[in-house]
C-alpha cells in the first residue's frame, strides 16, 4: 500500500486527511480487500479506523458524497434520499470495522461458531447500526442540518423480513449478542429475493391477503456482494462406485454467491458477519438454445437457479413439504460448509483435520439445516478424502442442534424418494448412518421395538409404503449437543419428544432458555424508559449487563420514581395511540388498559380464546347500566400477526378479530370502554413501536405448546405486565419477576395428556357456550364462515378443542378479572411494571449466547484490539 511520500500511517488523522472526499485507498486496493474475509492479507483498516473518530462534519461530508456519486443527488430532498445517503455512509464504517475485525481474527485464529439458519428476521438496520456504533449524536446532527429527523429517515428503510417469527428473530438477536460479546461468529443463511409476505387486511371484510415482499428493489446498503466468494452446489444425478468409492455425478449445478451483511456489536470494535447465499446459474444464458429458437430453454438455467433463493416459505409450524424447500435447505448448508472448510484449509492446510472441532462449531437452528449432518461427512470423506470413521467423528464433534417446537406437525420428514432424486449421495450417507446407528443400538441391547422407534428412516405412519427420513432424529443422533429453548420445553424434549434418545445419551441434552437483545428491544425502541433507568442506576452499563436492572426493585414503591415511570409509559401509550390514529383514524381513550397480543396466528397460541373473552366483556358492558359502566376498566385490545397463507383456521381467526373490532368500535354504548384493533402486517419494526406502549401482553398458549416465546421477554423488559399460561419462558419470567406479579391461568402441561385421553373433569362454562352461540348466530356476520372455527373448539367430547380453550375459559376470565382489579390501583400496577423490568436481566440474549459459548460451542471471546 503506497502512502503519500514522507507520511506514515500513524501520522494521518481521519478528520483532516482521511475525509471520504479524498478516497484513502486507490481502487486496486479496494478489490484486494475482498480476500480478507476469504483468506486474510495485511491491510490498513485497523490503523485507518483507529484514526480520528467520526464527527457530524465528517459524516455530513460522507452522506453528501454518497448521495452525489451513488445516487446523483446533490442534496437530499426526501427522507428516502437522506436514508440512502446515511445508509451508504454507515456502510463504509461497517465495512471498515468488519474488515478490521476479521483481519484481527485471522491473526488470532480463534475458534469460530457458525449459526446455520434458514431464517434471519433482521428488521431494519440503520438505527441499530448508528446506535451500536455510538454515532447517534453525529448522525442526528448531520441529518438535522439537512432538515431531517433521524426517526423520519429511519422510516424510509424496508424491514429485512427473512424469517417467519420466533426462530428467525432469535437468530438475529443472537448475532447482535455474539458481536457484542466479541465471540468470533458468523451467521449463514439464504438471501431471499422475497421475504415474509406483506399482510393486507381488508378493513370491511376482515380477510387477510398476502402480497410479495419485494424488499430489494432499491438495493440493500447493508450488504456487500462477494462476487469472488462462490461455491458450486449440485443436485440430482446418480452415484457410481469407482474403486470402492462413491462418486456423485450430479445432473444440475448452480453457484452459491455470497452477500456479506456486517453485524456490528454494541460499544465494541467487533463487527461480525451474516453471510447470505444467492443462487446463480453456471450458464447465465444458453445462446445455443436461443439461436435454435428454444427461448425457454435458453432461460431455463437462470429460472431454475433463481427459484432456489427466490422466496421464504411463509409457514412457521407446518412444513410445506415442497421439494424446493429441501433444495433451499441443502443449498445454503453446503455453501456454508464448503465456505468454512475452504477457510480452514487456507489457515491449517489439508492434513490437520482433527483440528477442525477446535476451530469450528456449528449451531443448527431447528431441523431446517439438518442436511449438514450428511453433507459435512460427504465433503470430508468424498471431497477431502478422509476415512468414513474420521468424517463421521468430526461431523458429530462440530454440529449442534436446537429444537424450537414439539408440535408433531412441525417436525420435518422428507420422503426417501425425494432425497434419492435430489441428493442421492447424501441419502446414501444417511442410510449408512442409520444402519450403523441401529446396529449400535442392537449391540447396546435395545429391543427391536425400541430400535424401530429410533430409526432415522421409517415408514410414513399415514402411508406405510412411503419411507421417510426423520430430520429431527438424524439431528439428534449426529449432533454433539441438543438443546431446547426454555426450561419446561427442554424437559418435554427429554421426557417426551426424544425420550428414547435421551435414555441412550442423556449428556447430549441441555437447556438454553432464549433471550432477546436489550439493545433493539429496550434501549433503541424505548429511549424514554432507557433514559429513566440510566438516570436511576447512574449509568447505562445495564445495556450490555442487563442483570443490573435488578437494582430497580428497590425503587418499585418509590412514589417519585413511580410517577416518572408512569409518565414514560403514558408517552409510549400516546405514540401507540398515534399509530392507531394513523392506521384507523380513531382516537382511543388513553386511560384505557392497552392490552396487546402480537405473534404469528396459530391455534396453539389461542388468539381466538382472547377474542372470545372480548366478546363476553362486550356483552357484559352492553348489559350494564351507564352507572355500572363507569366502574368498568376501559380496554384497548390490540392484535397483530400473520397467518400462514395456507393455514385456513388461522385466517378465520384473523377475520373474526377484525369483524369483532368493526362491530365493537362503532357501538356507541361501549366504544369508549372497549376497542379492538388488528394491526396489519405485523413485523419487527412494528413490534418496536407497539411493545413499549403496551401495559398488558398476552401469552396464552395451551401449556406445553409454546417452546419458549420471546415477545414475552420484550414486553417484560418494557414494563408490560403479562397475562399468560404456565408455559415456555413465561414460567421463568414469573420466577424472575415474582410469581404473584404475573396473571397466570389454565391447565398445566403435565395435566393435558390425561385430560385429552379421559376427557374426564373437562371444565365447561355457560358464558363459553353463549359466545359460541353468538358467533354461530351471526353476531359478527357471516356465521357460515366462522362455523369451522367454532366447531374446531366447541365440544371436546367429540374430539374437538385439542388446545383446550373451553377448559381454560373460566380460569382465563378469572385472571382477566384480576387484571381489571389491579389496574384500578395504578400505583400497584406501576410497582408491578417496575418489578417486571427489574426481573428481565436473565432474558438478555447476551446471557443465552454466553451459555451456548461455554456449554456448547466451548469458545472464548476474542476482542479486536
Ligand atoms: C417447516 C416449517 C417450520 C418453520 C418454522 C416449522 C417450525 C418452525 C419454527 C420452529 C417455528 C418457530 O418459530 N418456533 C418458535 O421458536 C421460538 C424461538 O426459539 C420460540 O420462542 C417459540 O416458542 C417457537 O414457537
Amino acid at each position: 500500500m503506497q502512502l503519500p511520500a514522507g507520511k506514515t500511517l500513524g501520522g494521518l488523522n481521519r478528520g483532516a486527511n482521511l475525509n471520504r472526499a479524498a478516497p484513502l485507498r486507490p481502487a486496486s486496493m479496494r478489490s484486494r480487500a475482498a480476500p480478507v474475509l476469504a483468506m486474510a492479507k495485511p491491510s490498513i483498516n485497523a490503523a485507518a479506523t483507529a484514526a480520528a473518530p467520526p464527527t457530524a462534519a465528517s459524516e455530513t461530508d460522507l452522506i453528501l458524497k454518497k448521495l452525489r456519486y451513488d445516487f446523483g443527488k446533490l442534496t437530499p430532498e426526501t427522507p428516502r434520499d437522506a436514508y440512502n445517503g446515511a445508509a451508504f455512509a454507515l456502510r463504509e464504517r461497517l465495512i471498515d470495522q468488519m474488515e478490521a475485525t476479521h483481519e484481527y481474527w485471522r491473526k488470532a485464529d480463534p475458534k469460530f461458531t457458525y449459526y446455520l439458519s434458514a431464517e434471519f428476521l433482521m428488521g431494519r438496520s440503520m438505527m441499530n447500526t448508528v446506535l451500536n456504533l455510538g454515532l447517534q449524536g453525529e448522525y442526528a446532527k448531520a441529518l438535522n442540518e439537512m432538515g431531517f429527523k433521524m426517526e423520519q429517515v429511519a422510516e424510509a428503510e424496508r424491514d429485512a423480513a427473512l424469517g417467519n417469527g420466533g426462530l428467525g428473530r432469535l437468530a438475529a438477536c443472537f448475532l447482535d449478542s455474539m458481536a457484542t460479546l466479541d465471540l468470533p461468529g458468523w451467521g449463514y443463511g439464504i438471501r431471499y429475493k422475497y421475504g415474509m409476505f406483506k399482510q393486507l387486511v381488508d378493513r370491511s371484510t376482515g380477510y387477510q391477503n398476502e402480497v410479495p415482499d419485494i424488499w430489494l428493489t432499491d438495493g440493500n446498503p447493508w450488504e456487500v456482494k462477494r462476487n469472488d466468494v462462490r461455491h458450486k452446489v449440485c443436485f440430482g444425478g446418480k452415484v457410481e462406485k469407482k474403486d470402492g468409492k462413491s462418486v456423485w455425478i450430479p445432473a444440475e449445478e448452480v453457484w452459491a454467491v455470497a452477500y456479506d451483511n456486517p453485524v456490528p456489536g454494541f460499544r465494541t470494535p467487533t463487527c461480525a458477519n451474516l453471510r447470505l447465499w444467492d443462487a446463480q446459474p453456471l450458464e447465465e444464458f444458453d445462446l445455443g438454445a436461443f439461436n435454435a429458437g428454444e427461448y425457454d430453454k435458453a432461460m431455463l438455467a437462470r429460472e431454475r437457479a433463481d427459484a432456489i433463493s427466490a422466496v421464504l416459505y411463509p409457514n412457521d409450524a407446518t412444513p410445506e413439504g415442497k421439494e424446493l424447500r429441501l433444495k433451499q435447505q441443502y443449498f445454503f448448508v453446503t455453501a456454508a460448509l464448503q465456505d468454512v472448510l475452504a477457510r480452514f484449509k487456507a489457515m491449517h492446510g489439508t492434513s490437520n483435520w482433527d483440528l477442525l472441532p477446535e476451530k469450528a462449531s456449528f449451531q443448527l437452528n431447528d431441523t431446517h439445516p439438518t442436511m449438514a449432518m450428511a453433507e459435512l461427512t460427504r465433503l470430508l470423506v468424498d471431497v477431502e478424502g478422509l476415512s468414513w470413521e474420521q468424517g463421521v467423528k468430526l461431523t458429530s464433534q462440530c454440529l449442534n442442534y436446537t429444537n424450537h417446537t414439539v408440535m408433531p406437525e412441525a417436525l420435518e420428514k422428507w420422503p426417501v424418494k425425494v432425497l434419492a432424486k435430489m441428493l442421492p449421495r447424501n441419502l446414501e450417507i444417511i442410510e449408512i448412518i442409520d444402519e450403523g446407528w441401529q446396529k449400535w443400538l442392537k449391540e447396546q441391547g435395545k429391543s427391536d421395538e425400541e430400535i424401530k422407534r429410533m430409526a432415522i428412516i421409517h415408514p410414513n405412519q399415514w402411508n406405510p409404503d412411503e419411507m421417510l427420513v426423520n430430520m429431527a432424529y438424524l439431528a439428534v443422533v449426529c449432533a454433539n449437543r441438543i438443546n431446547g429453548v426454555a426450561a419446561i420445553h427442554s424437559e418435554i424434549v427429554k421426557d417426551e419428544l426424544f425420550n428414547d434418545f435421551y435414555k441412550v445419551f442423556p449428556s447430549k441434552f441441555q437447556n438454553k432458555t432464549n433471550g432477546v437483545t436489550p439493545r433493539r428491544w429496550l434501549n433503541f425502541c424505548n429511549p424514554e424508559l432507557s433514559a429513566l433507568i440510566t438516570e436511576k442506576l447512574g449509568s447505562d452499563n445495564w445495556v450490555n449487563n442487563l442483570e443490573e436492572l435488578t437494582k430497580l426493585r428497590a425503587f418499585a414503591t418509590d412514589k417519585g420514581f413511580q410517577e416518572k415511570w408512569q409518565q414514560v409509559k403514558r408517552q409510549k401509550k400516546i405514540q401507540l395511540a398515534g399509530l392507531i390514529k394513523q392506521m384507523f383514524g380513531d382516537d382511543v381513550n388513553l386511560d384505557s388498559l392497552f392490552d396487546v397480543q402480537i405473534k404469528r396466528i396459530h391455534e396453539y397460541k389461542r388468539q381466538h380464546l382472547n377474542v372470545f373473552s372480548i366478546i363476553h366483556r362486550y356483552k357484559e358492558l352492553k348489559a350494564m347500566s351507564p352507572e355500572q359502566r363507569k366502574q368498568a376498566v376501559p380496554r384497548v385490545c390490540i392484535f397483530g400477526g400473520k397467518a400462514a397463507s395456507s393455514y385456513d383456521i388461522a385466517k378465520r381467526i384473523v377475520r373474526l378479530i377484525n369483524q369483532v373490532g368493526n362491530k365493537l368500535n362503532s357501538d356507541p354504548d361501549t366504544k369508549d370502554l372497549l376497542r379492538v384493533y388488528f394491526i396489519p402486517d405485523y413485523n419487527v419494526s412494528l413490534a418496536e413501536k407497539m411493545i413499549p406502549g403496551a401495559e398488558l401482553s398476552q401469552h396464552i398458549s395451551t401449556a406445553g405448546t409454546e417452546a419458549s416465546g420471546t415477545s414475552n421477554m420484550k414486553f417484560q423488559m418494557n414494563g408490560s405486565l403479562i397475562l399468560g399460561t404456565w408455559d415456555g419462558a413465561t414460567i421463568e419470567i414469573a420466577e424472575e419477576t415474582g410469581v404473584d406479579e404475573v396473571f397466570i391461568f389454565g391447565v398445566r402441561a403435565h395435566q393435558i395428556h390425561e385430560l385429552r385421553k379421559t376427557r374426564k373433569d373437562l371444565k365447561t362454562d355457560p358464558r363459553w357456550d353463549a359466545i359460541m352461540e353468538d358467533i354461530k348466530g351471526g353476531m359478527f356476520g357471516d356465521a357460515e364462515y366462522f362455523k369451522p372455527l367454532v366447531d374446531s373448539v366447541h365440544d371436546m367430547n367429540i374430539g374437538n378443542d385439542w388446545f383446550l380453550l373451553a377448559n381454560d375459559f373460566a380460569d382465563y376470565m378469572r385472571a382477566q378479572g384480576e387484571v381489571d382489579a389491579v389496574y384500578k390501583d395504578q400505583s400497584e400496577w406501576t410497582r408491578r411494571s417496575i418489578m417486571y423490568t427489574a426481573g428481565s436481566g436473565k432474558f438478555s440474549s447476551d446471557r443465552t449466547v454466553r451459555e451456548y459459548a461455554e456449554d456448547v460451542w466451548n469458545m472464548k471471546p476474542c476482542r479486536p484490539q
